[in-house]
C-alpha cells in the first residue's frame, strides 16, 4: 500500500489549528522546547524484521491478517510507519527468518522508503530445517566444538549478509546456559562463549560494531551464559573496542535499577545500544512505555545526562531499536504506539532542568532533585513531538491518520486474511 503525500497533507491541515494551540501552550512551558523539538526530528528508531507479524505465546498464535509475507513487504510495512512518523528511518533484519535473496534490490527497495539497514541479528537459538547440528544444549558456548564452529560460521554469514546491505553492527543474543544445577560448568561454558565470540569479532569489518545482548532467563532457567550487564561487559571488555553491550529492557530480574546499568555502562564507554519495550512480570515484549513510562524516563535522563558528559550525538552514536511481540494488537499500531512512548520519554528527559538537579545534589537536597525530575516527567511534551513529525512531513497524529486511511483493512485486501510473517 503506498500513502499518499497529500493524505497526510489533508490530515495535517485539518489538525493544525488545535496542534497549534497545544504547541504554543508546551513551548510557553518549556524553556528549550525548541531545541528538543530538533533533536526529535533527528532521533530515529529502528523497526525489527520480527516485529511486523503477531507474536503469539507458546499457547497459540492469533494472525489479525495482513501480516507481510516476504522481507519486500515487512520493508513496506516499515515505509508505511515511516512515512507516518518520520521516525522509523530503519529497519533491522533477524537471519535467518529473514535472508535478503537479491540484497542490491532490496537495498534500493529499502532506499525508495527512505529506510536504512539496522544491526543485523543471528539466531543460534532455534535449529533450522537444513542445520547438521542441534543447539538443544547451546551454541557457542557448546560442549562441542563442532556446534561452536557451526555457530561461529553462522554469524559470519550474518555479517556478510549485513555488509551487503550496509549495516554496521552485529547484535549477537544468545539463549545459552543451562536449565539445571550441575549442567553446566559456568567457567566452561564462558569460557568457549569467549572464544567463539572471538572468532566473529574477527570477521567484523573495521567500522562495524558488535552488540552482546544479555538475558536473564528465558529459555534456560537456571543460569543463561550471558545473563546480566555484568557478564555481557565482561564479554565486551575482552573482545575489544568493538563490542559492547546491549540493554534489553524486558531482559532483567523484576525491580532491576535499569537506568543505573545505563549510566554505568555509558561511563565505561560500553554502552553500544537498545531494545525497547515494556514489561510486568518478564521479557513480556509489551509496547514501550506501556507499563512504566516513569522508568522509561529515568532511563533516558541518564542517557541524556551520559550522552552529553560524553559529547555524544544522541541520534548516531547509540544504537536505537524496537524488540517488541504482539499478541492482541495489530503490530504496526503497536510499533507507533511505541515510537511514540520512546519520544515522549526522550522529550521529557531533555525538558529536564539539568542545572538545577547539579546543584539539588550538591547538596543533598533530596526533595528538590526530585521535584525536578518529576517535573519533567508530568510535564505533557506530546505537542513538541507532533511538531517534530509536521516538521520532518509525518503525520501529527500517525496512529488516528493510519485508521481513518483503513491501512491494516488494505494489507488484508492486497495480502489476504491468513498470512503469517517469519518470526518467533
Ligand atoms: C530475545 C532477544 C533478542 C531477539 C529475540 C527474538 O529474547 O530479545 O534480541 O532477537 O528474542
Ligand atoms: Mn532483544
Ligand atoms: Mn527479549
Amino acid at each position: 500500500m503506498q500513502l499518499e503525500k497529500y493524505k497526510i497533507q489533508q490530515h495535517n491541515d485539518d489538525l493544525l489549528k488545535i496542534h497549534e494551540r497545544r504547541l504554543n501552550f508546551a513551548v510557553s512551558e518549556i524553556e528549550n522546547a525548541e531545541q528538543i523539538i530538533q533533536k526529535l526530528i533527528d532521533f530515529q528508531i529502528a523497526i525489527p524484521s520480527w516485529a511486523l507479524g503477531t507474536g503469539g505465546t507458546r499457547f497459540g498464535r492469533f494472525s489479525g491478517g495482513g501480516e507481510p509475507r516476504v522481507l519486500e513487504e515487512k520493508i513496506e510495512d516499515v515505509g508505511l510507519l515511516n512515512a507516518l512518523n518520520q521516525a522509523s528511518g530503519a529497519i533491522s533484519l533477524h537471519i535467518p527468518w529473514d535472508i535478503p535473496k537479491d540484497a542490491k534490490a532490496i537495498k534500493a527497495l529499502a532506499a525508495q522508503h527512505g529506510l536504512k539497514f539496522d544491526a543485523v541479528n543471528s539466531n543460534t537459538f532455534q535449529d533450522q530445517p537444513d542445520q547438521a547440528l542441534t543447539y538443544k544444549f547451546g551454541s557457542l558456548q557448546n560442549v562441542d566444538k563442532a556446534v561452536r564452529k557451526q555457530a561461529i560460521q553462522h554469524n559470519i554469514e550474518v555479517i556478510k549478509h549485513g555488509i551487503e546491505l550496509g549495516s554496521e553492527s552485529l547484535t549477537v543474543w544468545l539463549s545459552d546456559g543451562s536449565c539445571f544445577p550441575g549442567q553446566l560448568n559456568f567457567r566452561k561454558a564462558f569460557q568457549n562463549t569467549l572464544e567463539s565470540l572471538e572468532e566473529i569479532y574477527a570477521a567484523l569489518p573495521h567500522d562495524w560494531k558488535m552488540f552482546v545482548e544479555y538475558k536473564a532467563f528465558e529459555p534456560n532457567f537456571y543460569s543463561m551464559t550471558v545473563g546480566d550487564w555484568g557478564q555481557s561487559l565482561l564479554f565486551a571488555q575482552k573482545l575489544g573496542p568493538k563490542a559492547y553491550t546491549l540493554v534489553d529492557l524486558g531482559h532483567h530480574l523484576p525491580n532491576a535499577n535499569i537506568e543505573q546499568i545505563v549510566a554505568l555502562l555509558l561511563m565505561e564507554e560500553k554502552l553500544g545500544g537498545f531494545h525497547f519495550n515494556d514489561s510486568k512480570y518478564g521479557d513480556d515484549d509489551l509496547t514501550a512505555g506501556a507499563m512504566k513510562p516513569y522508568q522509561l524516563f529515568l532511563i533516558f535522563n541518564e542517557l541524556v545526562e551520559g550522552m552529553d558528559a560524553r559529547g555524544m550525538n544522541h541520534a548516531t552514536d547509540l544504537g536505537w531499536m524496537i524488540d517488541a511481540s504482539h499478541n492482541v494488537k495489530d503490530p504496526l499500531e503497536d510499533l507507533l504506539q511505541s515510537v511514540e512512548g520512546i519520544m515522549v520519554a526522550y522529550a521529557q528527559a531533555l525538558a529536564v532542568d539539568r542545572k538545577s538537579l547539579i546543584e539539588a545534589q550538591a547538596v543533598n537536597d533530596v526533595v528538590k532533585a526530585q521535584e525536578i525530575l518529576q517535573n519533567a516527567f508530568r510535564t505533557d511534551v506530546r505537542a513538541l513531538v507532533a511538531e517534530a513529525r509536521l516538521r520532518a512531513g509525518g503525520a501529527l497524529n500517525p496512529l488516528s491518520l493510519y485508521r481513518g486511511l483503513k491501512v491494516r483493512e488494505n494489507l488484508i485486501a492486497e495480502r489476504g486474511l491468513k498470512t503469517v510473517a517469519t518470526g518467533l
